[in-house]
Protein backbone atom coordinates (compact mmCIF):
# COMPACT_ATOMS: atom_id res chain seq x y z
CA UNK A 1 0.00 0.00 0.00
CA UNK A 2 2.17 2.89 -1.04
CA UNK A 3 1.24 6.48 0.41
CA UNK A 4 2.70 9.87 -0.34
CA UNK A 5 5.41 9.48 2.14
CA UNK A 6 6.02 5.80 2.04
CA UNK A 7 6.49 4.00 -1.33
CA UNK A 8 5.35 0.28 -1.62
CA UNK A 9 7.81 -2.18 -0.04
CA UNK A 10 9.46 -4.29 -2.65
CA UNK A 11 8.23 -7.63 -2.96
CA UNK A 12 11.59 -9.13 -2.68
CA UNK A 13 11.58 -7.79 1.18
CA UNK A 14 8.39 -9.58 1.87
CA UNK A 15 9.40 -12.94 0.30
CA UNK A 16 12.73 -12.98 1.65
CA UNK A 17 11.46 -12.44 5.20
CA UNK A 18 7.77 -15.10 4.14
CA UNK A 19 10.65 -17.73 3.17
CA UNK A 20 13.22 -17.05 6.35
CA UNK A 21 13.09 -19.28 9.33
CA UNK A 22 15.95 -18.00 11.07
CA UNK A 23 16.26 -13.70 11.19
CA UNK A 24 19.47 -11.45 12.49
CA UNK A 25 17.92 -7.52 13.49
CA UNK A 26 21.04 -5.72 13.41
CA UNK A 27 21.02 -1.47 13.85
CA UNK A 28 23.68 0.88 14.47
CA UNK A 29 26.83 1.10 17.14
CA UNK A 30 25.91 3.68 19.74
CA UNK A 31 22.35 3.11 19.70
CA UNK A 32 19.47 5.92 19.98
CA UNK A 33 15.97 4.96 20.71
CA UNK A 34 14.86 4.91 17.26
CA UNK A 35 17.51 1.99 16.59
CA UNK A 36 16.76 -0.01 19.46
CA UNK A 37 13.07 0.35 18.90
CA UNK A 38 13.27 -0.33 15.65
CA UNK A 39 15.15 -3.29 15.80
CA UNK A 40 12.40 -4.62 19.01
CA UNK A 41 9.23 -3.73 16.66
CA UNK A 42 10.50 -5.96 13.99
CA UNK A 43 11.41 -8.55 16.34
CA UNK A 44 7.67 -8.35 17.52
CA UNK A 45 6.85 -8.46 13.57
CA UNK A 46 8.99 -11.30 13.11
CA UNK A 47 7.58 -13.18 16.07
CA UNK A 48 4.14 -13.07 15.17
CA UNK A 49 5.30 -14.91 11.67
CA UNK A 50 6.92 -17.79 13.38
CA UNK A 51 10.37 -16.62 12.78
CA UNK A 52 12.95 -17.47 15.55
CA UNK A 53 14.76 -13.86 15.66
CA UNK A 54 18.53 -12.77 17.28
CA UNK A 55 19.25 -9.30 18.00
CA UNK A 56 22.27 -7.89 17.34
CA UNK A 57 24.00 -4.19 18.71
CA UNK A 58 27.07 -3.41 19.44
CA UNK A 59 26.66 -0.78 21.76
CA UNK A 60 27.36 0.81 24.49
CA UNK A 61 23.86 1.09 25.53
CA UNK A 62 24.75 5.18 26.50
CA UNK A 63 21.38 6.81 25.87
CA UNK A 64 19.20 6.97 29.14
CA UNK A 65 16.15 5.80 26.71
CA UNK A 66 18.04 2.33 25.60
CA UNK A 67 19.78 1.43 29.02
CA UNK A 68 17.17 -1.03 30.35
CA UNK A 69 17.10 -2.80 27.12
CA UNK A 70 20.85 -3.76 26.76
CA UNK A 71 20.29 -6.76 28.07
CA UNK A 72 17.92 -8.36 25.04
CA UNK A 73 20.74 -7.90 22.65
CA UNK A 74 23.79 -9.33 21.75
CA UNK A 75 26.94 -8.43 20.60
CA UNK A 76 28.00 -11.55 18.73
CA UNK A 77 26.07 -14.12 16.67
CA UNK A 78 25.81 -17.05 18.09
CA UNK A 79 27.47 -20.25 15.72
CA UNK A 80 24.27 -21.93 16.07
CA UNK A 81 22.48 -18.79 14.50
CA UNK A 82 25.19 -18.43 11.92
CA UNK A 83 25.01 -21.95 10.92
CA UNK A 84 21.18 -22.12 9.87
CA UNK A 85 22.36 -19.39 7.00
CA UNK A 86 20.11 -16.65 8.81
CA UNK A 87 18.12 -13.37 6.91
CA UNK A 88 19.82 -10.29 7.97
CA UNK A 89 17.39 -7.65 8.85
CA UNK A 90 19.50 -4.14 8.89
CA UNK A 91 17.62 -0.87 10.45
CA UNK A 92 18.29 2.59 11.12
CA UNK A 93 21.48 2.76 8.90
CA UNK A 94 22.05 1.58 5.24
CA UNK A 95 25.81 1.06 5.18
CA UNK A 96 28.17 -2.26 5.99
CA UNK A 97 30.34 0.17 8.20
CA UNK A 98 27.28 1.73 11.17
CA UNK A 99 26.81 -1.49 13.08
CA UNK A 100 30.39 -2.22 14.03
CA UNK A 101 32.30 -5.48 14.46
CA UNK A 102 28.71 -7.66 14.98
CA UNK A 103 27.83 -7.88 11.46
CA UNK A 104 31.12 -8.67 10.24
CA UNK A 105 30.49 -12.66 10.39
CA UNK A 106 26.93 -11.88 8.50
CA UNK A 107 28.48 -9.68 5.70
CA UNK A 108 27.68 -11.56 2.44
CA UNK A 109 24.34 -13.13 3.52
CA UNK A 110 21.00 -12.02 2.19
CA UNK A 111 20.42 -8.77 3.70
CA UNK A 112 17.63 -6.46 3.79
CA UNK A 113 18.13 -2.95 4.65
CA UNK A 114 15.01 -0.52 6.67
CA UNK A 115 16.24 2.78 6.96
CA UNK A 116 15.33 6.87 6.61
CA UNK A 117 19.29 8.05 6.14
CA UNK A 118 20.24 9.08 2.77
CA UNK A 119 23.71 9.31 2.99
CA UNK A 120 26.04 6.71 2.18
CA UNK A 121 26.31 3.98 -0.45
CA UNK A 122 24.05 0.97 1.34
CA UNK A 123 24.37 -2.76 0.98
CA UNK A 124 24.49 -3.75 -2.85
CA UNK A 125 20.82 -5.60 -3.41
CA UNK A 126 18.41 -2.63 -4.25
CA UNK A 127 15.44 -5.52 -4.30
CA UNK A 128 15.61 -5.23 -0.11
CA UNK A 129 16.36 -1.99 0.08
CA UNK A 130 13.63 0.27 1.81
CA UNK A 131 14.82 3.76 2.16
CA UNK A 132 12.31 6.65 2.92
CA UNK A 133 14.46 9.94 4.16
CA UNK A 134 11.37 11.57 4.44
CA UNK A 135 10.22 9.27 7.11
CA UNK A 136 10.28 10.75 10.70
CA UNK A 137 11.69 7.51 12.41
CA UNK A 138 12.68 4.18 11.57
CA UNK A 139 10.24 2.54 12.99
CA UNK A 140 7.45 3.97 11.47
CA UNK A 141 9.14 2.49 8.22
CA UNK A 142 8.66 -0.64 9.99
CA UNK A 143 5.21 0.10 10.87
CA UNK A 144 4.69 0.23 7.20
CA UNK A 145 6.27 -3.41 6.74
CA UNK A 146 4.37 -4.78 9.29
CA UNK A 147 1.05 -3.17 7.45
CA UNK A 148 1.89 -4.68 4.21
CA UNK A 149 2.98 -8.28 6.28
CA UNK A 150 -1.02 -8.14 7.07
CA UNK A 151 -0.47 -7.89 10.61
CA UNK A 152 -2.93 -5.90 12.89
CA UNK A 153 -1.15 -3.48 15.50
CA UNK A 154 -0.88 -4.47 18.83
CA UNK A 155 -0.05 -2.77 22.51
CA UNK A 156 3.79 -4.07 22.66
CA UNK A 157 4.65 -2.85 18.63
CA UNK A 158 2.78 0.26 19.19
CA UNK A 159 5.29 0.52 22.09
CA UNK A 160 8.20 0.44 20.36
CA UNK A 161 7.45 2.57 17.15
CA UNK A 162 5.97 5.94 19.41
CA UNK A 163 8.73 5.10 21.39
CA UNK A 164 11.64 5.70 18.08
CA UNK A 165 9.39 8.12 16.96
CA UNK A 166 9.18 10.49 20.32
CA UNK A 167 13.21 10.03 20.04
CA UNK A 168 13.69 11.28 16.41
CA UNK A 169 11.11 13.72 16.29
CA UNK A 170 12.43 15.55 19.56
CA UNK A 171 8.95 14.51 21.26
CA UNK A 172 6.98 15.87 18.19
CA UNK A 173 9.67 19.04 17.31
CA UNK A 174 10.88 17.91 14.00
CA UNK A 175 8.01 17.38 12.59
CA UNK A 176 7.17 19.59 9.58
CA UNK A 177 3.91 20.25 6.69
CA UNK A 178 5.59 17.95 4.31
CA UNK A 179 5.40 14.87 6.62
CA UNK A 180 3.79 16.28 9.49
CA UNK A 181 -0.59 15.11 7.81
CA UNK A 182 0.09 11.40 7.63
CA UNK A 183 2.91 11.15 10.30
CA UNK A 184 0.24 11.94 12.68
CA UNK A 185 -2.26 10.43 11.38
CA UNK A 186 -0.23 7.17 11.69
CA UNK A 187 1.10 8.29 15.59
CA UNK A 188 -2.76 8.52 16.08
CA UNK A 189 -3.67 4.99 15.54
CA UNK A 190 -0.59 4.04 17.34
CA UNK A 191 -1.16 6.20 20.41
CA UNK A 192 -4.57 4.53 20.32
CA UNK A 193 -3.30 0.83 21.24
CA UNK A 194 -3.41 2.34 24.75
CA UNK A 195 0.43 4.11 24.70
CA UNK A 196 0.42 7.33 27.43
CA UNK A 197 2.96 9.62 25.35
CA UNK A 198 3.05 12.22 28.61
CA UNK A 199 4.31 8.71 30.58
CA UNK A 200 6.64 7.57 27.82
CA UNK A 201 8.96 11.20 27.86
CA UNK A 202 8.76 10.93 31.75
CA UNK A 203 10.38 7.68 31.34
CA UNK A 204 12.72 8.49 28.66
CA UNK A 205 13.78 11.42 30.29
CA UNK A 206 13.67 10.65 33.99
CA UNK A 207 16.16 9.41 36.50
CA UNK A 208 19.45 10.80 35.64
CA UNK A 209 21.94 11.64 37.87
CA UNK A 210 22.56 15.22 38.82
CA UNK A 211 26.32 14.90 37.98
CA UNK A 212 24.80 14.48 34.37
CA UNK A 213 23.43 17.93 34.44
CA UNK A 214 26.64 19.61 35.51
CA UNK A 215 28.22 17.83 32.94
CA UNK A 216 26.06 19.51 30.22
CA UNK A 217 26.25 22.74 32.61
CA UNK A 218 30.44 22.78 31.69
CA UNK A 219 29.96 21.79 28.10
CA UNK A 220 27.53 25.04 27.33
CA UNK A 221 29.65 26.64 29.98
CA UNK A 222 32.74 26.41 27.64
CA UNK A 223 30.49 27.25 23.56
CA UNK A 224 33.35 29.03 21.70
CA UNK A 225 31.10 31.32 19.10
CA UNK A 226 32.61 31.76 15.19
CA UNK A 227 30.92 33.44 12.23
CA UNK A 228 28.81 36.09 14.49
CA UNK A 229 27.30 33.36 16.36
CA UNK A 230 26.30 31.01 13.44
CA UNK A 231 28.42 28.13 14.35
CA UNK A 232 28.65 26.91 18.28
CA UNK A 233 30.76 24.82 18.92
CA UNK A 234 31.77 22.86 22.46
CA UNK A 235 33.73 19.46 23.52
CA UNK A 236 34.25 16.79 25.54
CA UNK A 237 37.67 15.94 26.55
CA UNK A 238 38.86 12.59 26.62
CA UNK A 239 39.48 12.32 30.39
CA UNK A 240 35.79 13.64 31.08
CA UNK A 241 33.42 10.78 31.78
CA UNK A 242 29.93 11.19 31.97
CA UNK A 243 27.23 9.17 32.86
CA UNK A 244 25.22 9.16 29.97
CA UNK A 245 25.10 11.11 26.76
CA UNK A 246 24.96 14.70 27.28
CA UNK A 247 25.11 15.48 23.08
CA UNK A 248 21.16 15.23 22.82
CA UNK A 249 20.41 18.06 25.32
CA UNK A 250 23.68 19.92 24.22
CA UNK A 251 21.97 19.61 20.99
CA UNK A 252 18.32 20.65 22.23
CA UNK A 253 19.65 24.20 24.11
CA UNK A 254 22.11 25.56 21.88
CA UNK A 255 20.15 25.31 18.69
CA UNK A 256 17.73 27.59 20.38
CA UNK A 257 20.43 30.42 20.67
CA UNK A 258 19.64 33.56 18.57
CA UNK A 259 21.10 33.48 15.72
CA UNK A 260 22.51 30.31 15.21
CA UNK A 261 22.73 28.28 12.08
CA UNK A 262 24.94 25.22 13.00
CA UNK A 263 26.15 23.27 16.33
CA UNK A 264 29.43 21.20 16.67
CA UNK A 265 29.80 18.76 19.82
CA UNK A 266 33.32 17.07 19.65
CA UNK A 267 34.11 14.17 21.77
CA UNK A 268 37.68 13.45 21.98
CA UNK A 269 39.05 9.82 21.93
CA UNK A 270 42.64 8.25 21.17
CA UNK A 271 43.83 9.44 18.42
CA UNK A 272 40.61 10.38 16.79
CA UNK A 273 37.65 13.29 17.48
CA UNK A 274 33.96 11.75 16.94
CA UNK A 275 32.02 15.37 15.26
CA UNK A 276 28.70 15.47 16.38
CA UNK A 277 27.09 18.10 13.85
CA UNK A 278 23.16 19.87 14.06
CA UNK A 279 21.96 22.30 11.50
CA UNK A 280 19.08 24.49 12.48
CA UNK A 281 15.66 23.97 10.37
CA UNK A 282 15.65 26.67 7.85
CA UNK A 283 19.27 27.11 7.84
CA UNK A 284 20.00 26.31 4.58
CA UNK A 285 23.20 24.15 5.41
CA UNK A 286 22.64 20.10 4.46
CA UNK A 287 25.06 19.05 7.42
CA UNK A 288 25.01 15.60 6.44
CA UNK A 289 26.35 16.41 3.08
CA UNK A 290 29.46 17.96 4.56
CA UNK A 291 29.57 15.42 7.31
CA UNK A 292 30.08 12.85 4.26
CA UNK A 293 32.99 14.99 3.06
CA UNK A 294 34.70 13.89 6.53
CA UNK A 295 33.56 10.05 5.70
CA UNK A 296 30.55 10.39 8.09
CA UNK A 297 26.60 10.50 7.22
CA UNK A 298 23.47 11.10 8.40
CA UNK A 299 20.34 13.57 7.52
CA UNK A 300 20.32 17.07 6.42
CA UNK A 301 19.83 18.71 9.82
CA UNK A 302 21.57 15.98 12.20
CA UNK A 303 24.88 13.98 11.12
CA UNK A 304 28.17 12.89 12.70
CA UNK A 305 31.82 11.61 11.62
CA UNK A 306 34.49 10.61 12.78
CA UNK A 307 38.35 12.13 12.04
CA UNK A 308 41.67 11.16 13.00
CA UNK A 309 43.73 13.62 14.50
CA UNK A 310 43.81 16.07 17.85
CA UNK A 311 41.27 17.87 18.73
CA UNK A 312 42.14 21.24 18.42
CA UNK A 313 43.34 19.64 14.26
CA UNK A 314 40.15 18.42 13.96
CA UNK A 315 38.16 21.77 15.79
CA UNK A 316 40.18 23.77 13.06
CA UNK A 317 39.12 21.59 10.11
CA UNK A 318 35.40 21.52 11.17
CA UNK A 319 35.26 25.54 12.36
CA UNK A 320 37.09 26.66 8.54
CA UNK A 321 34.13 23.93 6.51
CA UNK A 322 31.16 24.76 8.37
CA UNK A 323 32.42 28.09 7.75
CA UNK A 324 32.76 28.18 4.54
CA UNK A 325 28.87 26.57 4.09
CA UNK A 326 27.60 29.29 6.68
CA UNK A 327 29.38 31.79 4.62
CA UNK A 328 27.54 30.58 1.59
CA UNK A 329 24.14 30.46 3.04
CA UNK A 330 24.11 33.89 3.82
CA UNK A 331 22.36 35.34 6.47
MN1 LIG B 1 16.56 6.97 13.23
Amino acid sequence: MASELYPGIPSGILDAIKAAGDVVVIGHSNPDGDCIHSQLATANILTRLGKKVTLLNDGPFARNEVKALEPLFKKNCPAGVLEKNPLVIVVDCSTPDRPGECIRPLLGHETIVLDHHSAGVPFTDPGLTYIVPASVSTTMIIDVLREALGLPLDRDFADHVYRGFATDTGFFHFINERNGEETLRRIAAIVGQGISPYDVFDEMHDGRPLAYFKAVASFIDRVESYKEGRILMTWQGKAEVVDGKPADDIYAQLLQVAGVKVVVFLKEREGFVECGLRSKNGSGIDIGAYAATLGGGGHRYAAGAQVDGSLDDVKALVIEGIGQLVDKAGG
